[in-house]
């Protein structure tokens, strides 16, 4: 039962994470890092080569643009993989300093729209169903523009938006407390996300980012309530010790990320179209094997999660037993789901070790001697 549930996984991989990415201190390169969207889905596909969890792979535009998106499509389908949300990026361009759909310009606001209508497009070209919107757009000090003007000018880009989706297609609509804006950010928190998918219809949904919260927050509270609202459309998985560090998935806060998975699971999240998605940097470690074991602490949070014995807490909730509750959960999370999941792998004729197996694969041994020359991806257009 429960290997069943596991093997129905499905992890979202992001191009971004297999190039070189940092902080504004420094970018380090790495050897073999891919020189284009193509060479990143081939990295992609040994992550899901190894896990089988992992068939899909997000695109940011501009930094995934092709000439021929449909082909980009069929390569991805080679390797073994499909091409799933299609990123926007209106937080590069220098016209966007003020914003970009929320921007005083209506000029600089029209060509951002423009963007996110032609990754509608690009959704098309290659079979995507989802777009996901992140806004950098907000303010540094105080007076420096109207609050309410920005919030007519969001819901009036997100309108069109709305209005170009497809039958089958939604958007994603991600907030994020601060940064790069350090006084305002116009879409700061789920509520705000909230609020404006609500205005808008079922096609509009909210992603939560783990690493866009206040120090503190209960992730998982929003979790539970989105889903209660029909609004959780995916996450961005990783983790942070302090701000939007994203480093991988489970590692700086294990129990963060059960708890998470236990509302998904309790709320049907993990039946439905939720996106699990991850949103992560490899700044100093290497990119495809901090992808394996990302998708692996999904694989395991996950397994203790559906571990639970959901009869034993509800009786004990009833009872007001709250230490028996507490220990029901708390079982389930220091169970040692390893084994569990390392058979589960054999089964789908994986090794039971992805690390180990993409390690003695030779891969990165031949990524590192052919991409030699050419221009390292990373967050650059
Ligand atoms: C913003 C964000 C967003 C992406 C970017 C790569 O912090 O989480 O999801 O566009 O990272
Ligand atoms: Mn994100």
């Amino acid at each position: 039962m429960i290997k069943d549930q596991l093997r129905q996984q499905r992890i979202e991989t992001p191009s971004w994470a297999y190039g070189n990415s940092g902080t504004r201190f420094k970018v380090f390169a790495q050897q073999g890092v891919p020189r284009d969207p193509y060479e990143k889905l081939a990295d992609a596909a040994q992550v899901h080569r190894y896990t089988g969890v992992a068939p899909t792979v997000a695109l940011h535009i501009p930094w995934d643009k092709v000439d021929d998106y449909a082909d980009l499509a069929r390569h991805a389908t080679e390797q073994g993989v499909t091409i799933g949300a299609i990123n926007s990026n209106v937080f590069q361009d220098d016209d966007y300093k003020l914003g970009s759909v929320t921007h005083p310009d209506p000029e600089v606001r029209r060509k951002a729209l423009r963007h996110l209508l032609d990754c509608v497009d690009i959704m098309d070209a290659t079979g995507s169903d989802t777009l996901k919107l992140w806004f950098s757009d907000g303010t540094n000090y105080p007076g420096q523009d109207d609050i309410r003007a920005r919030q007519d000018r969001l819901a009036e880009a997100l309108a069109a938006v709305y209005e170009r989706l497809g039958e089958e297609q939604r958007f994603l609509l991600e907030y994020k407390l601060f940064e790069p804006a350090f006084y305002m950010t116009d879409l700061p928190d789920w509520g705000t996300a909230y609020a404006h998918c609500l205005k808008l219809g079922d096609k509009a949904q909210v992603v939560v980012d783990t690493g866009h919260h206040a120090p503190g927050t209960n992730i998982e509270f929003i979790v539970a309530f989105l889903l209660r609202e029909g609004k959780l459309g995916g996450f961005d998985f990783n983790s942070r010790f302090y701000a939007d560090d994203d480093l991988m998935v489970g590692a700086a806060d294990p129990f963060q990320l059960f708890r998470i998975m236990f509302e998904v699971i309790g709320g049907g999240g993990y039946t439905n179209e939720t996106a699990f998605m991850l949103d992560q940097c490899h700044n100093i470690e290497p990119k495809i094997p901090g992808q394996i074991r990302s998708v692996m602490n999904v694989q395991e949070a996950t397994a203790k999660a559906l571990l639970v014995d959901r009869d034993a807490l509800a009786a004990a909730q009833r009872e007001g037993d709250v230490l028996g509750a507490n220990a029901v959960l708390m079982d389930a999370y220091n169970t040692d789901v390893r084994p569990l999941l390392g058979e589960l792998r054999e089964e789908m004729g994986l090794a039971p070790d992805p690390m180990a197996a993409y390690a003695k694969s030779g891969y990165f041994e031949k990524i590192a001697a052919d991409r030699v020359g050419g221009n390292q991806a990373g967050w650059g257009a």
